[in-house]
């Protein structure tokens, strides 16, 4: 059993109800609150997208980490985003592996700690809520710590 952290996006739809989906979906064993925040967009891109709905579910699993972004792929295709998709779009659900125990992930299709997590406040935040004094296990510093560098 590893304990993993899973970011958890919406900015189309029913926000609410599509991370409703994935918190019952993913048998998350605790979620953080759910915050609203502007949309991050992506480097030169000028068009707003609609705010976000972000928290972050900590999840007791026994999936490698492979089969957990294939699951987190089906329950975001369960909840409407489309399997071909671009980058950055707004989407009904984003899924992302933040954390996966201490381990350190680096392939092609999957990079754990996730390469932006620490410089994000829509991830820091709900992550700091659930479990402050982790810390990241290639930064060497705490989630707290993160924070409060932002
Ligand atoms: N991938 C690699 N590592 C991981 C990981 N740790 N977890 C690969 C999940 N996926 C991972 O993802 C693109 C590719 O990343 C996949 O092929 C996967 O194998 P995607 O979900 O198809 O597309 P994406 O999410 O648009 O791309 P990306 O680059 O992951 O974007 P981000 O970082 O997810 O950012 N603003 C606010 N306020 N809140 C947000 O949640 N999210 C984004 C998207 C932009 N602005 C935002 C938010
Ligand atoms: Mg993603």
């Amino acid at each position: 059993m590893t304990v993993v952290y899973v970011g958890l996006g919406s900015n189309l739809g029913d926000r609410r109800a599509h991370l409703d989906a994935a918190v019952r979906e993913l048998k998350a064993a605790r979620v953080s609150r759910y915050l609203e925040t502007p949309a991050l967009l992506a480097p030169g891109d000028t068009v707003a997208q609609p705010a976000y709905l972000n928290a972050v579910a900590e999840l007791h699993t026994d999936l490698e980490p492979q089969a957990l972004l294939s699951r987190l792929r089906e329950i975001e295709q369960a909840e409407g985003r489309p399997a071909q998709r671009a980058r950055w779009q707004a989407r009904t659900l984003d899924l992302d592996v933040l954390l996966y125990g201490d381990r350190v992930i680096d392939t092609p299709n999957l990079k754990v700690p996730h390469p932006a997590m620490h410089e994000r406040r829509f991830v820091l935040e709900p992550l700091a809520e659930l479990a402050p004094e982790l810390v990241h296990p290639v930064l060497k510093k705490s989630v707290a710590e993160l924070l409060a560098q932002l």
